[in-house]
């Protein structure tokens, strides 16, 4: 299969690689996209080396696939020049998530809904993944009404900008200020831009996202923070159902839920951590136990690695499902 990364020198392109390397996507050519500053440069990958090339170029080779992480303006001009050589592009981008003709998708949740005819398909937010992840089992079984949500999200989510900032305040010296703030030492209540509603485009995105993907009935109000982590986003839900729940139901549920793991033993003071959560594909939840001020409703912790499932690998675990579906076919070698 030929397949375009785009965005490919960036953080999340670069974690792209290692996930579609990991997972054994069958590529037979790999199409390095980026700026035109880089084309020219050479990735390695598979145990050949490819020379990045620019957007022109990659939609003249007609990929099967195109995964983008380079930004909503890239994906909004070139995702449909890519869908009209055939390409099917997966956008990690917030360009195409809330357009109604564009699927948002989680492979585990709502997989199965991608047909022949979506050429561009969206990957929902970072925030979103980790938390739709851990409540839709849920929803299934007691009808979730409303979420509050705060969420305690990595560095690595701004940029690496952002990342240098914190290393360079943390190292004492001065540098590029991705933020108009110190970040070490220091949590900013302010992630993406700020809404005529007061809150920030992040926190709309959970409120949206989980209307579009799980069910446009439930309501969900967020607030959003930058914490001084390198990477893994962690989140404080509140989940109010409809009917009541069990405990030891919720727990059961959520273990045998695939991508989902379960951290939730404090008498061993076992709970999930962003510092161990880095690197890997699931989500982690735990810290379960009712809200005893409020009827049918229940407080959870939930870290993820916001740069894979958060964005890399629920990427190409929508091109897995692709293939899995039949939608794409693999070339026999
Ligand atoms: C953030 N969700 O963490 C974004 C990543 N694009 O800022």
């Amino acid at each position: 299969m030929r397949v375009a990364v785009v965005g490919v020198t960036g953080m999340v392109g670069q974690v792209m690689l290692k996930v579609l390397a990991e997972q054994n996507f069958p590529i037979t050519t790999l199409i390095p996209v980026a700026s035109e500053r880089s084309v020219g440069k050479e990735i390695a990958f598979g145990g050949s080396t490819y020379q990045v090339v620019g957007l022109e170029t990659a939609v003249e080779m007609a990929p099967d696939v195109a995964i983008f992480s380079a930004g909503g303006e890239t994906s909004l001009a070139w995702a449909p020049k890519f869908a009209e050589v055939g390409t099917v592009v997966i956008d990690n981008s917030s360009a195409w998530r809330m357009d109604p003709t564009k699927k948002l998708v989680i492979p585990e949740i709502n997989g199965d809904s991608i047909t022949a005819e979506d050429k561009i398909i969206a990957n929902p937010n970072c925030s979103t993944i980790q938390m739709l992840m851990a409540l839709a089992p849920l929803h299934k079984a007691y009808g979730i009404k409303r979420v509050v949500v705060s969420t305690y999200q990595s560095i690595s989510g701004t940029g690496v900008a952002a990342v240098n900032q914190m290393m360079n305040e943390r190292a004492g010296e001065s540098g590029e200020m991705a933020y108009p703030y110190p970040i070490d030492q220091n949590c900013l209540p302010h992630c993406d831009s700020f809404l005529d509603n007061g809150y920030t485009k992040e926190e709309m995105k959970l409120t949206n996202e989980t209307k579009k993907i799980l069910d446009n009935n439930i309501n969900v109000t967020a607030t959003a923070v930058r914490v001084p982590v390198q990477g893994g986003h962690s989140e404080a839900i509140n989940v109010e159902f409809e009917r009541d729940f069990d405990l030891a139901d919720v727990r059961k549920m959520l273990h045998e839920t695939e991508g989902v793991t379960l951290q939730d033993s404090p008498e061993t003071n076992t709970y999930p951590m962003p510092l161990y959560a880095a690197g890997k594909d699931d989500v982690f939840v735990g810290r379960i136990r009712r809200d005893e001020s409020q009827a049918n409703t229940l407080n959870m912790w939930c870290v993820a690695d916001n740069l894979r499932k958060g964005a890399a690998t629920n990427a190409v675990q929508i091109a897995k499902k692709l293939i899995a579906n039949n939608i794409l076919t693999v070339e026999m070698a």
